[in-house]
C-alpha cells in the first residue's frame, strides 16, 4: 500500500516518553521481555515524520487537569513511587530493580473492617495496581507525565480550532481508572484529553476507543457521567483476553450515565468486516448522540501481526475506521497499544490517514 501523506498533522510529542523502561512483565510469577518498549516510539517518530507529519513539543500541564479524572492518592503514589522504593533499599538489599505489587487487598480480605494503612511500601503498591505486568523504573513518572501533557497539548490544539491533532502517548493509559493502574497503563491519557475537550467548551465528547484490548480504566472514569459518551470494540474479555472482568456488553453506563456507555466484544479470530461492522455501530451512535469534539484510543494491536491480540485486521481496516472516526467532529487521536514493530507505524499511519481524509 502507498504511503499515504500525513501533510500537516501535529503529532505531540515529549522526549520524556523514552525515560519509561518497564523492564518486562511479571507473568505468572516469571518475569518476560514486555512488549510495551521505548523503541514503539522510535518506529511511530519515524514512520510518521516520513509521511509528512510535524513534531511539536508536549507543553507542561498542570496537575489539577490529571485530578480532574484521577484521585489524589494515585497521582502521589505514581510520582513518589520510585524515590520511596529506591531509598526505602529494594534495589540495593533486595536485588528488586523495578516496583512490583506484592499483596493486592481484594475484597474477600478487607470487606468489613476499617480501612488500614499498611507499614511495608511493598505492601502498599497493590493498593492501586491491579495486576503484576505494569512494573515503575526510575524514569517511569517522567514518562507517564509526558504522555499526560502530550495529550493535553493535543487537546488544547483542538480545543484551539484544528481538526485533528495526535498524541504519542508512551506509556499508554487506557487501562487506568479513577484510582487505579494497570495493563501497561499509569495515568489514563484519553480520559484526561476528554475532560480537557470538555473544560475548553466541547459540551458532549466521545471517547471511541479501538484497542484490542477493553479500555476498562476510561469506562470506569465515565461510567455514571452522560456528557462523555464510551464506546470500545475489543476482543471478548469473556474469552479470556486482559482485562478479563469488564468489557462486556451488558455494561451500559449507570445513574445519570445510563445508555452512555457501549462495549462491542468480538470473538478471537474475527476480521475486517465483523470489526468495520462494529466500528461503524458505535460511529452511528456518536452521531445519532451528537459530539462537539471525539477522543480515539488509538491502538492497534488488534492487527493481524500484534503479539498481544487474537483479532486479525488488515491495515486497510485501520484507515477505513480512521474515516468513519473522522466524520464524526474534530477529533484528538491518542496512543494506546501496538507492539508489533514492524508494521506499527504503517498501522498509526493508515488510521491517522483516514482520519485526516475526513477531519482535514
Ligand atoms: C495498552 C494495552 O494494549 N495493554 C495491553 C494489556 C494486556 N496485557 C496482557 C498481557 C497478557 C500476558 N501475555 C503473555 C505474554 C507472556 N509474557
Ligand atoms: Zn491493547
Amino acid at each position: 500500500m502507498a504511503t499515504p501523506s500525513l501533510a500537516g498533522l501535529p503529532v505531540v510529542w515529549s522526549e520524556d516518553c523514552m525515560r519509561h523502561e518497564p523492564g518486562g512483565e511479571v507473568w505468572l510469577g516469571v518475569r518476560d521481555p514486555g512488549t510495551e518498549i521505548p523503541e514503539r516510539a522510535v518506529v511511530l517518530l519515524k514512520a510518521l515524520t516520513a509521511a509528512g507529519a510535524f513534531v511539536t513539543s508536549a507543553q507542561a500541564h498542570a496537575g489539577e487537569s490529571l485530578l480532574a479524572v484521577h484521585q489524589p492518592d494515585l497521582v502521589e503514589f505514581l510520582a513518589t513511587i520510585w524515590t520511596r522504593w529506591e531509598s526505602a533499599g529494594y534495589v540495593t538489599e533486595h536485588g528488586r530493580n523495578r516496583v512490583v505489587p506484592y499483596l493486592f487487598p481484594i475484597p474477600g480480605l478487607t470487606d468489613g473492617l476499617p480501612k488500614r494503612s499498611p507499614a511495608a511500601l511493598h505492601v502498599q503498591i497493590g493498593q492501586y495496581c491491579y495486576d503484576t505486568m505494569t512494573l515503575i523504573g526510575p524514569g517511569s513518572w517522567e514518562a507517564i507525565r509526558g504522555a499526560a501533557d502530550a495529550a493535553l497539548t493535543a487537546a488544547d490544539l483542538v480545543c484551539g480550532g484544528s481538526r485533528l491533532a495526535y498524541a504519542l502517548c508512551r506509556p499508554p493509559g487506557h487501562h487506568a481508572g479513577p484510582a487505579t493502574f494497570g495493563g501497561s497503563c499509569y495515568l489514563n491519557n484519553a480520559a484526561i484529553a476528554a475532560q480537557a475537550l470538555r473544560h475548553c467548551g466541547a459540551g458532549r465528547v466521545a471517547v471511541i476507543d479501538i484497542d484490542a484490548h477493553h479500555g476498562n480504566g476510561t469506562q470506569a472514569i465515565f461510567y455514571d457521567r452522560p456528557d462523555v459518551y464510551f464506546g470500545s470494540v475489543h476482543v471478548d474479555p469473556g474469552a479470556g483476553w486482559f482485562p478479563h472482568y469488564v468489557g462486556f456488553a451488558d455494561e451500559r453506563g449507570a445513574g445519570a450515565g445510563a445508555g452512555a456507555n457501549q462495549n462491542l466484544p468480538l470473538a478471537p479470530g474475527t476480521g475486517d468486516q465483523d470489526w468495520l461492522a462494529a466500528v461503524r455501530a458505535i460511529c452511528s451512535e456518536v452521531a445519532h448522540r451528537g459530539a462537539d469534539a471525539v477522543v480515539v484510543s488509538l491502538g492497534v494491536d488488534a492487527a493481524v501481526s500484534d503479539p498481544e491480540s487474537p483479532l486479525e485486521l488488515s491495515q486497510a481496516a485501520y484507515q477505513r475506521a480512521g474515516e468513519l472516526i473522522g466524520a464524526l467532529g474534530p477529533v484528538v487521536a491518542v496512543q494506546e497499544g501496538g507492539y508489533d514493530l514492524a508494521t506499527l507505524g504503517g498501522l498509526v499511519v493508515a488510521t491517522l490517514a483516514g482520519l485526516i481524509t475526513r477531519t482535514g
